[in-house]
């Protein structure tokens, strides 16, 4: 009998990812998805025929309930959330009730159905906010510094207090920045990847971007949800920080982008007080040496490989849009 996997997020970045590692595991994949007037599927289009998709949402506990009873999966990933931290400071209750309250409903079905269901817990980088100590780790003290990092610091502990309270297999994976060419347009990577192609194909003049100074630990998705399903496999459940120990400034990333398509991004970019924040997070940097050691996981792809694969992407994707 294959293996079921449950994930909620299946549409997002990492869920579709996540999608296509379990199915090449030989796995059924389940994902919850929320009902909306449009499909916004094109993340998991190209597998969507390996995949079952079940109706529900993050703030609806009944649908979780009868989700788990219909699949009765042996491991869930719930990488759903409102997940862009800037939204958070305008919708900060709502964020609270996704990203933070989503969490415990779902333990809590977990435990009313089948408390042996093995749970990932989508930590964040953004927990640590105002650091602690450089870089961080497992044990390094949370300080948000954004109502998304608020919530995201209460599902990991309520992920740890289910755990303790119902000997649950929960466990929290506390990840850094995490890219790809299917990012969201909204991300900084994405945003200024998809800039420098449009850019470089007359398509756009200009980037509006916010702090060139902000620094990030920045990795490739694809590696990361290796990660989380290394972290349900061990017969303890414990927390790991997963990074690549490597920061890099939002400046590095205009160059690394547009060194790509051969222009210089001084002549386009713009800074804008729109995309400022009101309140920024310190050095994040991981250390994911207890992953390194006990899940043998290590980061396969670089910073400059990362940026160039989603340029390149971006450049082949608006080509075929723009039949150019
Ligand atoms: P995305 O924003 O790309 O995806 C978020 C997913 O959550 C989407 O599938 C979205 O569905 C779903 N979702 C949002 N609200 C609800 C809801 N109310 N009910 C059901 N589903 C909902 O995020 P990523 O893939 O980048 O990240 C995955 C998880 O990992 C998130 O929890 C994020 O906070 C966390 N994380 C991400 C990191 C990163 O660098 N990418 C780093 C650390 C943590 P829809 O398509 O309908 O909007
Ligand atoms: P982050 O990602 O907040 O780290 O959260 P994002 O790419 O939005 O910002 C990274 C840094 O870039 C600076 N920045 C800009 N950001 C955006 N979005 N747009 C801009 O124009 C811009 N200019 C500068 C930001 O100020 C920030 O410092 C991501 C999400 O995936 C979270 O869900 C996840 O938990 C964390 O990563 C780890």
């Amino acid at each position: 009998m294959p293996k079921r996997a449950f994930i909620t997020g299946i549409t997002g970045q990492d869920g579709s990812y996540l999608a296509e590692f379990l199915l090449q595991q030989g796995y059924e994949v389940f994902g919850l998805v929320r009902r909306t007037s449009t499909l916004n599927f094109e993340r998991i289009r190209h597998i969507q025929d390996q995949i079952t998709l079940i109706s529900g949402d993050m703030l609806d506990q009944t649908s979780m309930i009868q989700a788990l009873r219909d699949i009765q999966p042996q491991e869930i990933y719930n990488l759903a959330a409102q997940s862009f931290v800037q939204t958070s400071w305008s919708q900060p209750v709502f964020t609270g009730d996704v990203t933070a309250l989503g969490v415990t409903r779902l333990l809590d079905a977990i435990r009313t159905v089948n408390p042996e269901i093995r749970f990932y817990q989508a930590s964040s980088s953004e927990m640590f906010g105002k650091v602690q100590e450089v870089p961080q780790r497992e044990t390094t003290p949370f300080y948000p510094r954004s109502p998304y990092g608020v919530a995201k610091v209460y599902g990991h502990w309520i992920t740890v207090n289910y755990r303790e309270s119902y000997n649950l297999h929960a466990t929290s994976g506390i990840l850094f920045n995490h890219e790809s060419p299917r990012r969201g347009l909204e991300f900084v990577t994405r945003k200024v990847t998809h800039h420098a192609a449009k850019i470089k194909l007359g398509l756009a003049h200009e980037l509006r971007i916010g702090n060139l100074d902000a620094q990030r630990d920045w990795g490739f998705a694809g590696d990361y949800v290796q990660a989380m399903w290394l972290m349900l496999q061990q017969d303890t459940p414990e927390d790991y920080v997963i990074a690549t120990g490597q920061t890099h400034s939002v400046e590095k990333l205009l160059d690394a982008a547009f060194s790509v398509v051969g222009l210089d991004w001084r002549r386009y970019t713009v800074q804008d007080e729109r995309f400022m924040r009101p309140a920024e997070v310190d050095l994040l940097v991981g250390d994911a040496s207890k992953a390194k050691r006990r899940l043998g996981w290590t980061p396969s792809v670089s910073f400059e490989q990362l940026i160039q694969m989603m340029v390149e992407s971006d450049l082949a994707l608006l080509k075929a849009e723009h039949h150019l």
